[in-house]
C-alpha cells in the first residue's frame, strides 16, 4: 500500500515539517493517512471539514521537569510528558511509559494511535499518552517511589477522572500506579478514579492485569477463526516477558497453543518443550531479574543474547509484545520463510512499514496493534465505570465483557476492510473504523 492521494500527501508533508525529528510519529501518521485514502475518496466531507488536519494535531502537549533525589542524596533530573491528543469522544485516556528511549515523538505516536484504539473499544475514551525518559533499571524501591511522587507532583494539575486518566505502559505497572495514585490523593485530598490499573484494594478492576494479553489472544482467535484456523495445536513465539507477554502466553496456552520463546531487552529463551510460565512469572514479576535466569529452572532450554533472533525461531503465530518496530523487514521475511502465517501485535506499532509489506505480500494474517492490543485500555474503561458507580465486578464479568469487546473490534475491522475494498486488510479496517467515529464527533462539536 502506498500514500498517493495528493491531499493526504500534503498533510503528511506538513506533519513532517511541523514536527521535525519525530520519526515514530511520522510513521504512525503515515499509516493512518494511507488507510484513509478510500475514505476521503468516498466522502468529501472528510476533506471539506478539515477534520484530518485537526485530528493529527494534539489538543495539548505538556512537557515538564521531574527532579528526584537518588539514594546517594544527589538530585537527578528527568523529563516528563503528557500529550492530550484528542477528547472528542471522552476524557483523554492512555498509558504512561518510563523508558530511557522516551521522547516527544514516541509519546506522540503512542497518543495518536491511542485515539483510534480507544474509539474501537466502543467505550467513551479520548486519546492521550505520557511518560518519562526515566530508566527504572537498577533503581532501588525508594528511588522508584520518589520518582513517581515527583512525576505526579507536576502531572496532577493536568489530569482528573473527567479530564485525563493515565494508566500503565512499559515499566509502569501496579507498583508505579500505586505510588502515583497515593501522591495524587495527598495533593488533591480526593479519592478519585484518576488512574487505572490500580491495586484491587483501592479501586482497581479485576482482570486489568491480564487484560492486554488476554485481549490480544481473543482478538487473534477471532481473526484466526474467521480464516479457518485457531490457536489449537499451534506453535507461538511471544517477544517480551512483561505484562502483555506473560498474559498472552497464559491465554494462548489455555486456547491450546504452545509458546516456545520469549525475551527481554538482553536476549531470548527458546524452550522446545514450551516456555514454563510459572518460571517466567517468578523471574519477572517477583524477582524483577533477567530472562537468562530461566536456564536455572530449565537447563535444557537455550538462551541467546540479543532480541532480534527470536524471529528466526519457526512458529505458526507471532505475538510481538515488547516495543515499537521490533519486527523489521528482515525479521518479517524470516518469519514468513519459516511458515509463520499470523502476526498479531501486543506491542504498539510492533512492525515497521516494510515488515507489514512482507506480511501482505505473503498473505499472512496481520492483527494491527490498535485493534489487537485494545483489551488493556478497554478494561481500563471498565475500571472507570466501576469507579464511577463505586462498585466492583467479578473477574468473570470483566473477562466476559473483554471477550465481547475484542470480538466486536475484530468484526468492525473486518467489516470496514470489506466496505472500503480491502478485504482482509485489518490494518486499514482498524484505522478506518477508529477514525470515522472520532471524526464524526469532532465535526459535530466544531473543534
Ligand atoms: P513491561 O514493562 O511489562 O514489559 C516490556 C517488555 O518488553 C520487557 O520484557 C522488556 O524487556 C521488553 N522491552 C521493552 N523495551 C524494549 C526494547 N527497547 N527492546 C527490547 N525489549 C524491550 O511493558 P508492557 O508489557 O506493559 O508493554 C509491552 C508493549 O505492549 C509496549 O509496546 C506497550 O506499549 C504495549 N501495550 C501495553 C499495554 C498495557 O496494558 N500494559 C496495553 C497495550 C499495549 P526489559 O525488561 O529488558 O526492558
Ligand atoms: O497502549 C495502551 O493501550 C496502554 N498502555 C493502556 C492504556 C490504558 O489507559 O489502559
Amino acid at each position: 500500500m502506498e500514500l498517493t492521494n495528493e491531499y493526504l500527501l500534503g498533510i503528511q508533508k506538513k506533519v513532517e515539517q511541523k514536527n521535525p525529528a519525530e520519526v515514530e510519529f511520522h510513521q504512525a501518521a503515515k499509516e493512518v493517512l494511507m488507510s484513509l485514502q478510500p475514505v476521503v475518496e468516498k466522502d468529501p466531507k472528510y476533506i471539506e471539514s478539515g477534520v484530518i488536519e485537526r485530528i493529527i494535531e494534539p489538543e495539548r502537549q505538556i512537557m515538564f521537569r521531574v527532579p528526584w533525589v537518588d539514594d546517594s542524596g544527589k538530585i537527578q533530573v528527568n523529563r516528563g510528558f503528557r500529550v492530550q491528543f484528542n477528547s472528542a469522544i471522552g476524557p483523554y485516556k492512555g498509558g504512561l511509559r518510563f523508558h530511557p528511549t522516551v521522547n516527544l515523538g514516541v509519546i506522540k505516536f503512542l497518543g495518536f494511535e491511542q485515539i483510534f484504539k480507544n474509539s474501537l473499544t466502543t467505550l467513551p475514551m479520548g486519546g492521550g499518552k505520557g511518560g518519562s525518559d526515566f530508566d527504572p533499571k537498577g533503581k532501588s524501591e525508594g528511588e522508584i517511589m520518589r520518582f513517581c511522587q515527583s512525576f505526579m507532583t507536576e502531572l496532577y494539575r493536568h489530569i482528573g477522572p473527567d479530564t485525563d486518566v493515565p494508566a500503565g505502559d512499559i515499566n509502569v505497572g501496579g507498583r508505579e500506579i500505586g505510588y502515583m495514585f497515593g501522591q495524587y490523593k495527598r495533593i488533591t485530598n480526593t479519592f478519585a478514579g484518576v488512574l487505572t490499573g490500580k491495586g484491587l484494594t483501592f479501586g482497581g478492576s479485576l482482570a486489568r492485569t491480564e487484560a492486554t494479553g488476554y485481549g490480544l489472544c481473543y482478538f487473534t482467535e477471532n481473526m484466526l477463526q474467521a480464516n479457518g484456523k485457531s490457536f489449537k495445536g499451534q506453535t507461538v513465539v511471544i517477544s517480551g516477558s512483561g505484562n502483555v507477554a506473560i498474559y498472552a502466553h497464559q491465554k494462548a496456552t489455555e486456547l491450546g497453543a504452545k509458546v516456545v520463546a520469549m525475551c527481554d531487552s538482553n536476549g531470548y529463551v527458546y524452550d522446545k518443550n514450551g516456555i514454563d510460565l510459572a518460571a517466567i512469572k517468578q523471574i519477572k514479576e517477583v524477582e524483577r531479574k533477567r530472562i537468562k535466569e530461566y536456564l536455572n529452572y530449565h537447563p535444557d532450554a537455550e538462551y541467546h543474547e540479543g532480541c532480534k533472533g527470536i524471529w528466526t525461531i519457526p512458529c505458526d503465530i507471532a505475538l510481538p509484545s515488547a516495543t515499537q518496530n521490533e519486527i523489521d523487514e528482515e525479521s518479517a521475511k524470516a518469519l514468513a520463510a519459516n511458515g509463520c502465517y499470523c502476526v498479531s501485535e501486543g506491542s504498539n506499532m510492533s512492525s515497521t512499514p516494510e515488515a507489514i509489506e512482507v506480511y501482505f505480500a505473503n498473505k499472512m494474517l496481520y492483527g494491527p496493534a490498535k485493534a489487537a492490543n485494545a483489551g488493556g485500555v478497554a478494561v481500563s474503561g471498565l475500571e472507570m465505570s466501576q469507579n464511577s458507580e463505586r462498585l466492583s465486578w467479578t473477574f468473570e464479568e470483566v473477562d466476559n465483557k473483554l471477550k465481547a469487546i475484542m470480538k466486536d473490534i475484530f468484526e468492525n475491522c473486518d467489516e470496514k476492510s470489506k466496505a472500503y475494498g480491502m478485504p482482509g486488510n485489518y490494518m486499514a479496517g482498524a484505522n478506518i473504523a477508529g477514525f470515522l467515529k472520532v471524526a464524526d464527533a469532532m465535526i459535530a462539536q466544531g473543534n
